[in-house]
């Protein structure tokens, strides 16, 4: 810890903090994420170890890279290392998008969404073992100061060992959750495919696909996969996507 500098909190997850850090040795500006696991459960702990296993083994240009972590026994705090992505995630720009009655443009959301395809690409083909994230959502998608695109939050991720094809757990976003994982059967890389078709469609309209206000509705409406059509503004072909 003693290697890096504070320099101010960005913002709060689940179960701690993230804030923007200077690496002492060559200036670098780079984050982390602070989790205190003194409250946590064994499940949860365990699933903090699996998220920066994952992490460490992920090295691609569209995936937030891990740098290190550090474990603080005294405070029982563990800090999570990883790049600093300037601009922010894809929500707050959609909530900014909603805020000014502008649409994204048609060229960036390719540009979003190809980039989201290579790093999901790139977890569903580990050698070691299909990484599923199993929460692709806005806010889980970063951009750097470059504009590049970065996957986040492995915190549920999970690697299918080679002799497996399938998760069972049910984890996820209830709005961009699938129709298997409403009846809590198989989970497989299709249904980070399925998230990442509503994440598509709301970098379109700017609301989730699905909306409801109960769960059961919700599913019911995920289950019938029927989704108003797209602003006629946007081509064919982003609707046949999304559509796939
Ligand atoms: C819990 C946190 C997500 C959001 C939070 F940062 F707001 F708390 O988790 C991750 C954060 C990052 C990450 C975020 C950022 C941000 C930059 C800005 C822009 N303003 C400061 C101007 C807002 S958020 C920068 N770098 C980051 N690495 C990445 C991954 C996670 C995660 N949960 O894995």
């Amino acid at each position: 810890m003693e290697n890096y500098e504070l320099i101010c909190p960005i913002g709060k997850g689940n179960f701690g903090s993230i804030s923007k850090i200077r690496r002492k040795s060559d200036q670098k500006i780079l984050v982390w994420k602070q989790l205190d696991y003194s409250r946590m459960s064994e499940k949860e702990k365990q699933q903090i170890v699996s998220e920066v296993n994952i992490l460490r083994e992920l090295k691609h240009p569209n995936i937030v890279r891990y740098y290190d972590r550090i474990i603080d026994k005294k405070h029982a705090t563990i800090y999570i290392i990883m790049e600093y992505c300037e601009g922010g995630d894809i929500n707050q720009l959609i909530k900014q998008c909603k805020k000014s009655k502008e649409f994204i443009s048609e060229d960036i959301i390719w540009k979003i969404f190809t980039q989201v395809v290579l790093a999901l690409h790139a977890c569903h083909t580990k050698k070691e073992g299909k990484v599923l994230h199993r929460d692709i959502k806005a806010s889980n998608v970063f951009l750097d100061a470059d504009k590049n695109v970065k996957l986040g939050d492995f915190g549920l991720s999970k690697v299918l060992s080679n002799e497996s094809n399938f998760a069972y757990s049910h984890v996820g976003t209830p709005y961009y959750m699938s129709p298997e994982q409403i009846d809590e059967v198989r989970y497989n890389e299709k249904s980070d495919i399925w998230s990442l078709g509503c994440f598509l469609y709301e970098l379109t309209t700017l609301h989730p696909p699905f909306e409801a206000r109960t769960q059961l509705s919700l599913a019911t409406k995920i289950k019938s996969g029927n989704i108003e059509k797209i602003n006629q503004r946007y081509s064919e072909e982003l609707w046949r996507v999304i559509t796939w």
